[in-house]
């Protein structure tokens, strides 16, 4: 008779390849030995350790994607996508570094850059040596990317850049930094932009007194008369379609590591309350904390089928982009929702960063607004059932 596995119910294990399970083991173990042990006191004190990058990218977890001539593992989406749910098992910032460095950085010098930039960057970011940071958003520009009011100005032998970008991943201590900016040579197209440390007018200072996403540092990027050379510019993609191209895989990635989190605070919620007695008998022998269970359980088990779902069809190149919205915008609401019940289901302890959960719903909140917020998703969607934008 078959058996019930409450941590498997699909068997999505039996529906991966050999290759993709000893993927998901690394990470996991890496995750759970070298990750998870220093978590608590690096949320606590508002730290990101700079040697993850290292360790991540001796792992192959740093542009899992990229071909292997450019230092990438040369791996399948739905490898990346297990990856990123063990790294954010432990903590979603770790996660969010993964995927900044994967999905946004190496992506765009890969598939939009030139040849010589992709020898000279992709290497020393795949083994963490250099890290990348992300710039789209602005302080008056975030779901409206559009509007940002960043400019590249045409000079003798490159450009000028000036705007700032804000809530920026890694950008205190990133090497290098992907920026989209308004080129007025190119009729005011969205251009991608190669700013490297050490230009002068670059600068990154830190955002401090963050309440979610703690062990994950985040900064503005400033942009003062920036003269940055020809060949920085990414010269194989213009408009909005190149920093979407990258959020398509990110997001992808974030629907998976949401499930992550959601099934780090399932589990601890299921042993918190089979152990924790009220009223003579275990808090899980109740009706209400069962229900509890049975729903965590059911949301967790149908986000990871679709996140393997949306993963094939990415790998064999069938996938829409308004597809990658419903892993994004459902598996990060549900995430959000089963973190804030475990957290309840603690009762005072929940509170407790002892036990995690408070972490992992904190850091939710981040999860299900950067990427596009929830509503926003629920606007591509909107837009792709009816065919009618509604965002103004
Ligand atoms: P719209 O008219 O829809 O499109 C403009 C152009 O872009 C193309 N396009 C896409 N291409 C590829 N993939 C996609 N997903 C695409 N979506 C749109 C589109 O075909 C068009 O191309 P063309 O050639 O015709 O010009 O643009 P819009 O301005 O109306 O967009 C509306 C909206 C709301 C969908 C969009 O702006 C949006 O998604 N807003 C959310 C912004 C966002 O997600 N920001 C993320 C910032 S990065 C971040 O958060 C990193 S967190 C990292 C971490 O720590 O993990
Ligand atoms: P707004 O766009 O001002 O939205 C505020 C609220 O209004 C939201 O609830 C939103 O859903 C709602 N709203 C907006 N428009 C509409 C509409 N048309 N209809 C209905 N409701 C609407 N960005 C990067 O470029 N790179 C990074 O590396 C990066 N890392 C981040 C790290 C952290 C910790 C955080 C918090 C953010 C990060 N972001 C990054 C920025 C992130 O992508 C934006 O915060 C996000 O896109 C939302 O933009 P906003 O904050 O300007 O909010």
């Amino acid at each position: 008779k078959p058996v019930f596995d409450w941590t498997d119910p699909f068997d999505l294990n039996g529906q991966l390849t050999e290759d993709e399970r000893l993927v998901r083991d690394t990470a996991r173990d890496y995750a759970q030995e070298k990750l998870l042990p220093r978590v608590t006191s690096a949320y606590l004190e508002e730290r990101f350790d700079r040697e993850i990058m290292n360790e991540m990218g001796e792992l192959g977890l740093l542009g899992p994607t990229i071909p292997a001539e450019y230092g990438g593992a040369g791996l399948g989406y739905v490898s990346y996508g297990l990856a990123a749910r063990e790294v954010e098992r432990v903590d979603s910032g770790y996660r969010s570094a993964m995927s900044v460095q994967s999905s946004l950085v190496m992506h765009p010098i890969y598939a939009y850059g030139t040849e010589a930039q992709r020898q000279k960057y992709l290497p020393k970011l795949a083994t963490g040596e250099w890290i990348g940071c992300f710039g789209l958003t602005e302080p008056d520009a975030g779901s409206d990317p559009a509007g940002m009011r960043t400019r590249a100005e045409k000079i003798d032998g490159g450009y000028r850049l000036n705007g700032a970008k804000m809530w920026i991943t890694n950008s205190p201590i990133a090497d290098l930094a992907v920026v989209w900016a308004k080129s007025a040579a190119h009729d005011n197209a969205i251009r991608g932009f190669v700013v490297e440390r050490g230009m002068k007018g670059f600068s990154t200072p830190k955002i401090e007194g963050k309440l979610s996403l703690r062990a994950s540092i985040t900064g503005e990027i400033v942009l003062e008369d920036v003269e940055i050379p020809e060949e920085n510019l990414l010269p194989n993609v213009s408009g909005l379609a190149g920093p979407f191209g990258c959020l398509n895989r990110a997001r992808y990635g974030i629907g998976w590591g949401a499930m992550g989190a959601a099934e780090a605070c399932f589990a601890q919620a299921r042993q918190y309350t089979l152990d924790r007695k009220q009223f003579g008998k275990p808090l899980a022998a109740t009706q209400l904390v069962q229900k509890k269970l049975a729903d965590m359980a059911t949301d967790i088990a149908f986000g990871l089928q679709a996140c393997l779902r949306v993963g094939r069809l990415f790998e064999e190149g069938r996938l829409p982009p308004e597809t990658i919205s419903f892993i994004k915008r459902n598996n990060c609401g549900k995430a959000l929702d089963i973190a804030r019940t475990a957290r309840d289901m603690h009762g005072g302890n929940g509170i407790s960063a002892e036990f995690h959960v408070i972490r992992h719903a904190a850091n939710l909140e981040t999860v299900n607004t950067y990427e596009g917020t929830h509503d926003i998703h629920a606007l591509i969607l909107g837009r792709g059932i009816t065919g009618i934008q509604a965002f103004f």
